[in-house]
């Protein structure tokens, strides 16, 4: 069967753009059943910028927490964190030795992150896209969902398994398709309809968190920055409005409508109409995830032989690629 991979950085508290974008989706592929699913909490990518350690661990389990409250089966996915299977990082210094230097600094992400200081920013951080290409291509997963923002880092993970087979003469692994797609795969910031929505944000009024309760996701999106049109009858009409896209693509996300179809039904509504429609909405999918965490989190010893099961899950299939690999190079020993 043809194997889905994806991750999500345990870097904080997981955000409405992290659940339309990459969660939700997951959980559609899982219940599709027409791939293998495998799901990662990737604590090694979150450590490329400082990481307090025990909010680290916190952040990890509840991420785990998110992804079974969401809807992910540990019975029907494979559910670990990246560190628990060592076979990544492994594999991850060998691509280190195919990927270029041009290719990294062209990244996108890197240029943001590391902004104009980036003589200061970790080794790690310029890496990143060489270890997320580990992370799919030890499972030869042949599928990765994702948000808009990981189109780069997925062609760069083509490239890495292009150039891999090519300079070793092999047709080991596979060039992996993204799948990016829905309403929501590029949730905005509520401050700022050009930014997207993430969880490092330092104003916690840009995004909504799962872990928001009812008043403060109905607050946000009340607060959420607008234009005072009218919303259009037609996808066209919001073109030029990013702000009141954004608000749009979210309902679209949360409902499962396209959004033509939310159109159809809030075209010529006023936000002071809208907004309340959104929050109800938001509220109403959200809470129940929110509610599950944390009971979840009240049991952290499951959670961990939840991860611990899962990462010998991972390292069953990753271990042989990974010596496959060996071999191909020319380790001996392998
Ligand atoms: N705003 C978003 N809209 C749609 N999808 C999104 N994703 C993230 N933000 C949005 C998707 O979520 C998955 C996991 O992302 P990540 O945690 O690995 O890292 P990220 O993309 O860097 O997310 P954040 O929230 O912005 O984290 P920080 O602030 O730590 O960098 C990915 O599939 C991503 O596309």
């Amino acid at each position: 069967t043809p194997r889905v991979f994806s991750g999500i950085q345990p870097s904080g508290g997981l955000t409405l753009g992290n659940y339309l974008g990459a969660m939700k989706r997951f959980v559609d592929m899982q219940e599709a059943g027409t791939h293998e699913t495998v799901f990662c909490m990737v604590d090694l990518h979150a450590i490329t910028v400082w990481q307090d350690p025990a909010k680290l661990q916190r952040a990890t389990r509840e991420l785990c927490a998110g992804f079974i409250a969401a809807g992910i089966d540990p019975k029907k996915s494979i559910l670990f964190n990246q560190s628990a299977a060592p076979e990544h990082a492994q594999l991850a210094w060998i691509f280190n030795c195919v990927a270029r230097m041009g290719w990294m600094q062209r990244m996108t992400q890197w240029k943001d992150k590391a902004g104009k200081n980036s003589q200061n920013a970790s080794l790690g951080l310029f890496a990143y896209p060489a270890l997320m290409a580990a992370d799919i291509l030890i499972y030869h997963a042949t599928h990765v969902p994702v948000g808009e923002d990981q189109k780069q880092h997925l062609e760069l993970t083509r490239d890495v398994a292009t150039k891999f087979n090519h300079d070793y003469g092999v047709d080991f692994f596979p060039i992996t398709e993204p799948v990016i797609e829905g309403a929501a795969t590029r949730v905005m910031s509520f401050r700022d309809g050009t930014k997207k929505m993430s969880k490092s944000d330092p104003s916690d009024a840009s995004r909504i968190n799962m872990t928001d309760d009812a008043d403060t996701i109905a607050k946000k999106i009340r607060k959420a920055k607008t234009d005072p049109e009218a919303l259009p009858s037609e996808a066209k009409g919001l073109e030029e409005r990013p702000e009141a896209r954004n608000l749009v693509n979210i309902y679209a996300g949360l409902s499962g409508l396209t959004v033509e179809q939310v159109l159809a039904d809030v075209g010529g509504k006023q936000f002071s109409e809208f907004k309340p429609m959104l929050s109800d909405l938001a509220v109403s999918k959200l809470s129940p995830i929110s509610t599950e965490m944390a009971r979840l989190m009240e049991h952290q010893d499951e959670i961990d032989k939840i991860l611990a099961h899962g990462a010998s899950q991972a390292r069953e299939i990753a271990a042989p690629i990974l010596k496959k690999t060996y071999e191909i190079v020319g380790m001996v020993g392998a």
